[in-house]
């Protein structure tokens, strides 16, 4: 019987690392033969909500524009995603997720919006084995390389998404990681959570939805 994949979810700030680790953790993978991909979200391939996110997050000029519209639109673009991961997990291909609905939530409750409107959409979707939360200060990402060429790429915004990813985070299966240090440190950091998460999943361990 094919065991299945591990969902691996990276979560953090806008330029925290999660993208360079996520392809570091791609290659490891890829070195020791397991089928492994990454999925980003918001997926701005899938043909029915990505081509809008894209233009949202390009040209909105508040963070707070069509707010509960833009929500929804992140959250069906991961339902639209869904058939295909639920796929790629059950044929044993890891799935490494470059953010998930915990941005999602963080984002929205970060513009002011209400706790259980914001999380009922995602509720059904599948549950990650591992979430790692890219810890680090608001004001070291707003001075990295790339910041702020986007929508919600604002200095105030990021610090109170910052807080809002701290107050959602759930210590039975998310992991803390420290994302001010090294690319190889870092690394080895994820290498250790994802190694202790793997052995869990081996053991046949069924799919949870987010409740
Ligand atoms: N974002 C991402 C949301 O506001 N809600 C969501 O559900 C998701 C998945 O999109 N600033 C925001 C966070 C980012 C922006 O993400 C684009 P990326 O990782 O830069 O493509």
């Amino acid at each position: 019987m094919t065991r299945r994949g591990a969902l691996i979810v990276f979560e953090g700030l806008d330029r925290s690392g999660k993208t360079t680790q996520t392809q570091k953790l791609l290659e490891f993978f890829q070195k020791n033969g397991k089928k492994s991909v990454i999925q980003r979200f918001p997926d701005r391939e899938e043909p029915l909500t990505g081509p809008t996110i894209d233009n949202f997050l390009k040209t909105a000029t508040t963070v707070s524009q069509s707010k509960e519209v833009i929500h929804l639109l992140f959250s069906a673009n991961r339902w639209a995603c869904m058939d295909r991961i639920r796929s790629q997990l059950n044929e044993g291909t890891h799935v490494i997720m470059d953010r998930y609905s915990f941005s999602g939530i963080a984002y929205s409750l970060a513009k002011g919006m209400d706790k259980a409107w914001v999380c009922q959409p995602e509720v059904g979707l599948l549950k990650p084995d591992l979430v790692l939360f890219f810890d680090i200060d608001p004001t070291v990402v707003m001075a990295r390389n790339g910041f702020g060429g986007e929508a919600l790429e604002r200095s105030d915004f990021q610090a109170a998404v910052y807080a809002k990813m701290n107050e959602i985070f759930q210590k039975e299966y998310w992991k803390k990681i420290n994302a001010a240090e090294t690319i190889e440190n870092v690394h080895e950091e994820v290498l250790s959570h994802v190694n202790q998460v793997l052995e869990t999943v081996t053991a046949e361990k069924e799919f949870q939805i987010l409740s």
